[in-house]
This record gives structure tokens, C-alpha cells and sequence, in this order.
């Protein structure tokens, strides 16, 4: 090849990395190695253990209702998991509310409207929550994450909780069942009470083992639980970790079980340029070191988009340090309805009972059934007991990651297409709101929404941000259906 072509291929090669916003492959080189993980402690006697973990729990406060029912607080707790200020919690101790307070060990007052810290992400059906403090994560020590093999029938836990506002109460009990199968439960004769939710287990090495929990998984009806680590790891895998949750994809899989050591790595994909290959043990992404695979799903939650960001991996004994540009996801949904079969407004059907959350409403027979303009209460038979279902579809503006949120009082859920996108269930008023995340192509996209009102104040309302669109309630003009479906 002539060495003038040879350059115009080069360049042409960058012009379209520019075009395609990849990075240009870099190739990872030595560096210092990464802060070694803290060391495992030996077993400590009780005293000793009780001031070794207690630094690592927090307390949860959550004030819920409104003033047709009544305020009250929710209280729960968690534990203190990256020093970067990560902290595991359940997600029923966590939900819905409009006022969050965590309280650290030292008395130290953290508010989530003042900033004090946020919730990451949730998985509901591992009921699981991620939070994080947004200020003062500086200096904070955090628990060493176990594994099921660090426990076994017989030996010796602490747990440490919130119940009736006992801030950082202790219990010590001995583990006397572990449900191998289905959710990995770790059962002990402690008197756990409500208000221990998501409260820290801890072995005799101060090791997090599980997370207090008295809402069980398959219906079982136990009482002093918590369910095990590695459970909460699988969730964490599952659930939190998947590239769905982020709008941008790195192409990388690490262990959860353990330090984060690469699994897969997807070709093309934004490590694989990076030049990460399976067997590395990940390090560090960006400021946060990372000790554990769970840590890694943390620092999943700090990347933006289009940035490129410094990875550290150990690999064959030696550390290296190279950069990947996370990739936006081109897996938007694709639209379903067509614009010329819709007429204006949503199916409406209407059902009246009973009911302190939303029921199963495929197996109930509706009252009536109406089209209404847009989503609210003008279908409500009555004022009180009732619970309402929309169907339909919305019209989205542009590609993008769109915001749905629900106000309502009582509780609301709301899908696009098959996927529940805002779960704002149960009693409570409508200073209430949740939101989830969906990315979606230009057009019409069905939409569900089931609401349901027991008592006193009711009311309903659909909101949605995304791009070049400021948070607003949904106008009726974005919104149809099909004349033939109910
Ligand atoms: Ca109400």
C-alpha cells in the first residue's frame, strides 16, 4: 500500500468515530495498582462486633399519608456498603412518602428534599433499594459484603435495626435455619419488628450476611428473617445492573459473587474497545474503587453517557488503566399504533370496591365503560371505593429516555406496552409522586393505567418529561385509542 492511502484510511477511520461518537480503541497500560480491599477481620466477641458494625448501619425514616388520612412514619434502616457513600435498604422501607430522613451512627441528620441523599434504583421484587448520600461521604466506613458460605446453622449474627425508632438497636441471635432454594432466607430467634426493615446482618467478622426483612418471598408466612447476601447479590445482578436501567451500555458482565472479574464481554462493544477481556478483575470505574461485583453495579449508576471514563483492572497479577466511552442503547421500543386507526382519548372502564391497594382488575367486571379526553377522575362513579382502568395509546414526540410520572390519591400503577413503568401502589395522598424511565421511538405506544381510591381526598394525574419537553401533564391531543377495544 502506498503510504499516502495508507493515511487517508486512518483518517477516514477517525472521521467516522467521530460521526459514530465511538472511541477511538484504547489500549489499556500499567499503572499503580488500586487501593487493596480491606482486610477480613477475625471473629470478634460481642462488644467488640457491636462497635465495629454499628458505624455501618443508618436508620430510615419515612413520613407518609396526607391530611385526609393521617400522616404517619415508616421506619426502616440500612447499611452502609462503598465508602463512596452507597447504602442497601429495602425497597418497602423506602417507597412512596414524601419526606425521607436518614440518620448515620454519629447522629448525623441526612434529608433526601434537601439533598442530603438520593435513591439510586430499586428493585421491587427483590425489594431492594440503592441510596446514596450526596453529602459528606467523605470518611465513612463501610461493611465488608459477605458471602452465604460465610454462615451456616448454629453460629452467632448480629443484626442491627430501627424498630419504633430505637435508633441503631442490636440483637444478637444464632442462625437456626437457611432456606436454601427460592430466596436463600436466613431465619434466627431474634424479635425483629417492623421498623428493622433492610436493617444490616452481620457475622462475627462484621461481615454483611443479609438484610433483615420480614416480607418474605413464595408466600411464606415466617417472622425474624432477613434474607441472605447472596440473594441480594443475584438481585443486584438482575435487576439492577441491567443495561435497560441506564440509557448507555458498557458491554460488560463481572462476577457478582465476588470481586468484580469480568464474565462477558459483548463484541463492538464500548470494553471491548477498551480493550477489557474476560478473566480481568475490575478495579476501579471512574473515582469509585471497586472491591466486590455489587460495587461495581454502584458505579453503574454514576456514569453519564458520551463521557469516557478511566477503568482499572487487575489482570495477571498486574493492574492496567484504559478508558471506555459508554454507548447510548439504540434499543428504543418501537411504536405499535398507526396514526390514522386511533380517535382521540382513552378507554375508560370503571369499577367499584373496595380496596386498600390496587386489585387484580382482568378478573373483575367493570361497572361501565366510557372514552374519556385524558387521564383524571370524570369517569368516578362516587366519591369513595372505587378504582379506575385506562387504556389506549400515547404519542411521543421524539426518540429518547422519556419520564412517566403518576400523582394520584390512592394508588396508581402505569405501563407502556407490557412493561410497568411507574408503581405508585397504594394508600396515600397525592403529594405522592413516583416516576420510571422508558426509552422510546417516535409514535403512538400503548398505554395502561389502574387506579383505585378507598377513602377520603382522591385524584389522579399523568405527568412526562423527556426530550425538548419540560415535565407536564399529559395533554389530551398526545392521547388515543382504538375505537373496537376495551
Ligand atoms: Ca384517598
Amino acid at each position: 500500500m502506498y503510504p499516502r492511502m495508507k493515511h487517508l484510511i486512518v483518517a477516514s477511520a477517525l472521521a467516522l468515530s467521530v460521526l459514530t461518537g465511538h472511541a477511538i480503541a484504547a489500549s489499556p497500560r500499567r499503572c499503580a495498582p488500586v487501593r487493596k480491599p480491606p482486610p477480613r477481620q477475625s471473629p470478634m466477641p460481642g462488644a467488640r462486633l457491636e462497635r465495629f458494625c454499628a458505624p455501618l448501619a443508618v436508620d430510615l425514616l419515612v413520613y407518609k399519608g396526607g391530611q385526609s388520612q393521617g400522616f404517619h412514619v415508616e421506619r426502616g434502616a440500612g447499611t452502609l456498603i462503598h465508602e463512596n457513600g452507597y447504602i442497601l435498604a429495602a425497597y418497602h422501607a423506602t417507597s412512596g412518602g414524601h419526606m425521607h430522613i436518614m440518620f448515620m451512627h454519629d447522629g448525623k441528620k441526612l434529608d433526601k428534599t434537601k439533598r442530603g441523599f438520593r435513591i439510586v434504583a430499586t428493585a421491587s421484587d427483590y425489594d431492594t433499594a440503592l441510596l446514596k448520600m450526596e453529602v459528606g461521604p467523605h470518611g465513612v466506613r463501610a461493611a465488608r459484603l459477605g458471602r452465604d458460605t460465610d454462615t451456616g446453622v448454629g453460629q452467632k449474627v448480629l443484626l442491627i435495626g430501627n424498630p419504633g425508632g430505637k435508633s441503631h438497636t442490636i440483637h444478637h441471635g444464632v442462625v437456626t435455619y437457611m432456606h436454601e432454594e427460592g430466596g436463600r432466607l436466613l431465619f434466627d430467634k431474634t424479635d425483629v419488628n417492623p421498623g428493622d426493615s433492610g436493617g444490616s446482618t452481620f457475622n462475627t467478622r462484621g461481615e454483611l450476611i443479609g438484610m433483615v426483612q420480614l416480607k418474605l418471598f413464595g408466600g411464606q408466612n415466617y417472622t425474624g428473617a432477613s434474607v441472605h447476601i447472596d440473594r441480594l447479590r443475584m438481585g443486584f445482578a438482575k435487576v439492577l445492573a441491567d443495561e435497560t436501567n441506564h440509557d448507555y451500555k458498557l458491554g460488560l458482565t463481572v462476577d457478582m459473587y465476588g470481586p468484580a472479574k469480568v464474565t462477558r464481554v459483548t463484541a463492538d462493544s464500548p470494553a471491548a474497545e477498551a480493550g477489557i477481556k474476560v478473566g480481568d478483575v475490575i478495579r476501579q470505574l471512574g473515582d469509585m474503587v471497586i472491591d466486590d461485583g455489587m460495587h461495581y453495579v454502584c458505579a453503574l449508576y454514576d456514569i453519564d453517557c458520551a463521557r469516557p471514563r478511566s477503568v482499572k483492572f487487575e489482570r495477571n497479577g498486574e493492574t492496567y488503566k484504559t478508558f471506555v466511552t459508554p454507548q447510548t442503547t439504540s434499543d428504543l421500543r418501537e411504536p405499535e399504533g398507526v396514526e390514522g386507526e386511533l380517535k382521540p382519548g382513552l378507554n375508560c372502564a370503571v369499577y367499584k370496591g373496595r380496596w386498600g391497594k390496587l386489585p387484580d382488575f382482568a378478573s373483575l367486571e367493570p361497572e361501565g365503560r366510557m372514552v374519556v379526553r385524558k387521564v383524571g377522575l370524570r369517569a368516578a362513579p362516587s366519591k369513595d371505593k372505587f378504582g379506575l382502568t385506562f387504556k389506549g395509546y400515547i404519542r411521543i414526540p421524539r426518540d429518547g429516555r422519556w419520564t412517566f410520572y403518576t400523582r394520584s390519591d390512592d394508588g396508581s400503577k402505569l405501563w407502556i406496552g407490557n412493561q410497568l413503568v411507574v408503581d405508585n401502589n397504594y394508600m396515600h395522598s397525592a403529594t405522592i409522586e413516583q416516576s420510571g424511565i422508558i426509552l422510546l421511538k417516535k409514535g403512538w405506544h400503548p398505554l395502561k393505567i389502574h387506579y383505585f381510591e378507598l377513602v377520603g381526598k382522591e385524584s389522579l394525574s399523568m405527568l412526562i418529561a423527556g426530550p425538548q419537553t419540560q415535565k407536564q401533564e399529559v395533554p389530551g391531543t398526545a392521547l388515543g385509542h382504538r375505537p373496537s377495544a376495551q
